[in-house]
């Protein structure tokens, strides 16, 4: 039986080694760390639940930026370091025999799922940062779920381990010039990728901006799109379109109306829960203006409705703090010029602190919830 990798001493690498194991978890477990954290709030920015839902922040402005822009660096730099402690331990896959006990069986079961769930979980996210979305299942859901499965099967693996992990915690002397040069070359692999994807958000890595599918400033009016007006069936908006406002006084305005209301500019990001963000000059009518016209107090939340025919975010809901919030505009223009048919001709919605598919475009119907 004991042939090929089944032998005793089959894998002779020195880095197959429980120290190297803990120096690349200590790093993945870091990047796992951060990514689920900032998962965590995009989700529920996304989908609060009533107890949070009064208690978002829209400021800084910068804040999803950030938290996704990290998400997304933290997801793609956690695929060399996983590959690299498969690496170190993908030996163990050979162990003999294959189970020693019930609870060897069952540490080597809980493992599989630990890995199948982190491997599934880091594909799906990198191709949906691509806009891929080729599974039948919900991505967001699944990416949600899967998380959750890989984080207990990781605190369970960590708690398996913790004794071997205390005991390699520490540099072992003298050092392994081996392990040095792995360790190395881990390291660039990460910045690497860090280098050429990271940035579709961070400003100053623009150039470097290689291997991630969007450039910030690349698109119709130097801001990139994720569904276009012809996707949505919006690139020709009704001749006759007129806001609709309903709440306790209901109101229609024409163009020429909420051009003549208080025009207010703030500068505010874009920031795709793909990983892309750009910052841009918006201006239009205060959403929160249009919310006192109707009647309503500033605690009302909206339901916002675009033109776009079908589409999981023609309908979306906006918390009370975001539509108060002077910041947020129904956005008649950016950067100046009147709004392209791709970022939301007529009328689009752009407010702090929000997930990018939230930021409604072509919006028709803005619906007080009191
Ligand atoms: N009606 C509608 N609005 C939408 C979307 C959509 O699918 N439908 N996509 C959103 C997404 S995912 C993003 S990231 C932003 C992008 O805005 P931009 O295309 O103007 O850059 O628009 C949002 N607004
Ligand atoms: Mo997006």
């Amino acid at each position: 039986m004991r042939i090929g990798p089944l032998r005793e001493g089959a894998f002779r690498s020195r880095l197959h080694d429980p120290r190297t194991a803990v120096v690349i978890g200590r790093w993945l477990g870091t990047a796992l760390l951060i990514c689920f954290l900032t998962g965590l709030y995009s989700h529920v920015l996304q989908d609060p639940p009533s107890w949070l839902r009064d208690h978002l922040p829209s400021r800084p402005v910068d804040l999803y930026r950030a938290s996704q822009g990290l998400h997304v660096i933290s997801g793609i730099a956690a695929i060399p370091l996983l590959g690299a402690k498969l690496w170190t331990v993908y030996p163990r896959l050979f162990e003999w025999p294959p189970a020693r006990s019930v609870r060897h069986a069952l540490e080597r079961l809980g493992i599989l799922l630990l890995v199948a769930a982190m491997l599934l979980e880091l594909f799906t996210g990198l191709l949906n940062t691509l806009q891929w979305y080729v599974w039948p299942f919900p991505f967001r859901q699944t990416h949600f779920w899967l998380a959750w499965i890989a984080v207990g099967g990781l605190l369970l693996h960590l708690a398996v381990k913790a004794p071997e992990i205390a005991t390699h915690w520490r540099r072992a002397r003298p050092q392994l010039a081996q392990r040095r040069g792995f360790l190395t070359a881990v390291t660039a692999s990460v910045l690497a990728v860090t280098a050429v994807t990271a940035g579709q958000t961070v400003p100053w890595l623009r150039r470097a901006d290689l291997l991630a599918p969007r450039r910030p400033d690349i698109g119709p009016q130097g801001l990139p799109v994720n569904r276009t007006a012809a996707a949505a069936g919006t690139t020709q908006p009704p001749t006759d379109w007129r806001l609709k406002v309903t709440g306790p006084r209901s109101y229609e305005l024409t163009m020429d109306e909420l051009l003549a209301m208080d025009q207010h500019e703030a500068e505010l990001p874009i920031a795709c829960v793909e990983g892309w963000s750009a910052t841009a000059r918006w201006s239009g009518v205060r959403i929160r203006d249009l919310v006192t016209r109707a009647g309503a107090a500033p605690t009302a939340r909206l339901r916002i409705t675009s033109l776009e025919t079908a589409g999981p975010y023609r309908v979306t809901e906006m918390e009370a703090d975001y539509a108060r919030d002077p910041l947020t505009l129904l956005a008649l223009r950016v950067n100046g010029a009147v709004l392209a048919p791709d970022h939301g001709y007529p009328a689009r919605v752009i407010a702090p602190g929000r997930p990018g598919v939230l930021q409604t475009k072509w919006v028709e119907r803005l619906e007080v919830i009191v």
